[in-house]
């Protein structure tokens, strides 16, 4: 999911959120990204929260709004061998992390910014071709008109 926005770090917001199955520990990934902290104890979390932090990727400042939750009904916990079936069916990475060991946290957050940025560089690319094609059809009937 993606939202622009315009503030003085010429960023982009990048929104995540969080669907997962309650207790796996979302929360705790969120502030072992966000704030570099741990917690052992469990409260659940009502509603939503987000958490945003500004990442470098190749250069470019990144602003990251990340959203939590628990509350979609449809989740479930998937066994680690569904999880790579998936990651490889889609050509994507899949990252076995820690919040409390810190492991994999940062790779696995940045993997997807990165990911998130390259679909969206293609969506504008794509966007800038179709109205270069619309002006070039529009520019050929105006010269038709005057012939
Ligand atoms: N040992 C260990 N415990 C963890 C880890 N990550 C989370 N926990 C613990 O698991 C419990 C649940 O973590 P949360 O991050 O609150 O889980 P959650 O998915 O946000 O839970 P809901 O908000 O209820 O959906 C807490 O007691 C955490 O301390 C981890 O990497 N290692
Ligand atoms: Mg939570």
């Amino acid at each position: 999911m993606l939202k622009c926005c315009t503030d003085s770090l010429r960023c982009e917001a990048v929104m995540f959120l969080f669907c997962f199955s309650t207790g796996v520990g979302k929360s705790s990934l969120l502030l072992r990204f966000a704030d570099n902290t741990f917690s052992g104890s469990y409260i659940t979390t009502i509603g939503v929260d987000f958490k945003i932090r500004t990442v470098e990727i190749n250069g470019e400042k990144v602003k990251l709004q990340i959203w939590d939750t628990n509350d979609d009904p449809a989740s479930k916990v998937v066994e680690t061998n569904d999880a790579q079936k998936f990651a490889e069916q889609m050509g994507i990475r899949l990252f076995e992390t820690s919040a409390k060991e810190n492991v994999n946290v940062e790779d696995m957050f940045n993997c997807i910014t990165e990911l998130v940025l390259k679909v969206r560089k293609e969506s504008v690319a794509k966007q800038q071709q179709q109205s270069e094609v619309v002006k070039l059809s529009k520019s050929s009937k105006r010269k038709k008109k005057c012939c």
